[in-house]
């Protein structure tokens, strides 16, 4: 496919699909796979192995492996809404990134890139082999996309077009026809601009455009299993699940406004953008799972969420949050949420929730459980 209209035809089944961006690449290595690999060996990737292990590993470095005879690659850009919470927003809820308010972006993704590919097939009148990857593959994602020209890599690490800003979810379709790549896009209008890492709580955004992700409340609150560390549980405030703060501070993504999100991104009411998190709290196994069948939240499993809304009513430092949290005590079966709102009751520290923690040790069984008891008490 030479033709000179091709792009531009590509370009209007993007939009009708509901896409805001569309570039083509062609299949050669990313240029910072030794970044990526620095990255890795620097272990700022945490636990997220499946970044180090083999295959993956090998793949990022050669786009072509990721399908058979693969020659081009176009990606799109799918918005979701800004994250903008009402002023009056209180610490008793917790708040969601704006990329989980809907539906899961794969599910919705693919189902629109697909889509698009069934037409592309009609309209070229032959088949095509394709391969669809949202987050879902071995995939240096941002910076091919950048060479496809759909934006630049900012600060903060996201890509950001000029006409979009950051709010949006990368598509690559994998194609084994020749495509024209376009242009690579490559200026960098971060300036002299410093907002995102003034603004992180945790202080993980590298002077090298990486961010040390064992410090990222999106990956403490979304893909690390088990304890969080101590020290930074405090800087998570009343984020639950991911955090948006580097981005809301991003004057690109101060213009734009969510007229061409897509309307499976958008919340259906405030509990999906900030839950109470007395009621989260109270959230059992089965109400979960139906809650949160269809929704990207379910990546951290109700032993995530409620741990992080724990760790969310700790920083809220509310004496209201006391019963909750001593119900939590007294009869949740999984020790992380028991240890996480033996630590939030530690940090509220009123007379009444010292006299919990110390009744709640004399049926502790859990000995890491016990010594957070003990740690709060102690603090
Ligand atoms: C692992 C991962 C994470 C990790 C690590 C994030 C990170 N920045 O590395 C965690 C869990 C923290 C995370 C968080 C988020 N993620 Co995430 N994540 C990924 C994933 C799976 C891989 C990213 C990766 O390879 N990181 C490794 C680092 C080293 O790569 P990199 O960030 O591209 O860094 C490159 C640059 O630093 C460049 N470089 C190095 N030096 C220099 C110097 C200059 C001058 C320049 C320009 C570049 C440059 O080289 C590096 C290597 O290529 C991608 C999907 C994918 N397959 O790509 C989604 C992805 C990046 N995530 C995404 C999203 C939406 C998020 C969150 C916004 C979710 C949220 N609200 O909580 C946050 C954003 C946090 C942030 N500021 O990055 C989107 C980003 C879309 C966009 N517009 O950019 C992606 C692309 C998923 C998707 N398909 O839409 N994520
Ligand atoms: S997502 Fe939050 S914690 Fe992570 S780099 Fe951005 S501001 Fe920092
Ligand atoms: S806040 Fe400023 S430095 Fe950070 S990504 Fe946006 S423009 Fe770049």
């Amino acid at each position: 496919m030479r033709n000179s209209n091709t792009f531009d035809m590509i370009s209007d089944l993007s939009w009708t699909n509901g896409f805001c961006l569309a570039g083509i690449t062609d299949i050669s290595p990313p240029e910072s796979f030794s970044k990526f690999a620095n990255w890795i060996n620097s272990g700022a990737h945490g636990t997220m192995t499946y970044l180090q292990n083999q295959p993956g590993f090998a793949i990022r470095q050669a786009p072509e492996n990721i399908v058979a005879g693969a020659r081009s690659i176009l990606f799109l850009a799918a918005r979701y809404p800004k994250s903008e919470f009402p002023s009056e927003n209180s610490p008793l809820n917790g708040i969601i990134s704006s990329y989980a308010w809907g539906e899961d972006y794969h599910q919705v993704l693919r189902r629109r890139a697909q889509n698009l590919v069934d037409e592309l097939t009609s309209y070229s009148r032959k088949s095509i082999q394709t391969r669809i990857t949202i987050d879902s593959a071995p995939v240096l994602e941002k910076p091919l996309a950048q060479r496809a020209g759909l934006g630049w890599q900012g600060r903060n690490t996201c890509l950001i077009s000029p006409n979009c800003g950051s709010f949006f979810f990368i598509i690559g379709i994998f194609l084994d026809v020749e495509l024209e790549p376009s242009p690579v896009f490559d200026a960098d209008y971060c300036g002299k601009c410093r907002k995102c890492v003034d603004a992180c709580p945790t202080g993980c955004i590298q002077p090298d455009r990486t961010i040390d992700a064992r410090r990222c409340i999106s990956y403490l609150s979304i893909e690390h299993k088990g304890s969080i560390p101590r020290d930074l549980r405090p800087l998570m405030g009343n984020w639950i699940f991911g955090c948006d703060i580097c981005q809301n501070v991003c004057p690109w993504n101060q213009r734009v406004d969510n007229i061409d999100v897509m309307p499976e991104f958008l919340p259906e009411n405030n509990s999906s953008s900030t839950p109470d998190l007395f009621k989260l709290l109270a959230v059992q196994p089965a109400e979960f799972s139906k809650t949160y069948r269809l929704s990207p939240i379910k990546r951290c499993k109700r032993v995530g969420l409620l741990r992080n809304a724990a760790v969310a009513l700790g920083n809220s430092q509310s004496p209201a949050a006391v019963p909750v949290l001593e119900n939590i005590l007294k009869t949740e079966i999984e020790p992380v949420i028991r240890s996480h709102s033996a630590w939030a009751l530690g940090r509220i520290n009123t007379t009444k929730a010292r006299q919990v923690l110390s009744d709640s040790l004399n049926h502790e069984l859990e000995e890491s459980v016990a010594s957070e008891i003990r740690q709060a008490l102690a603090n």
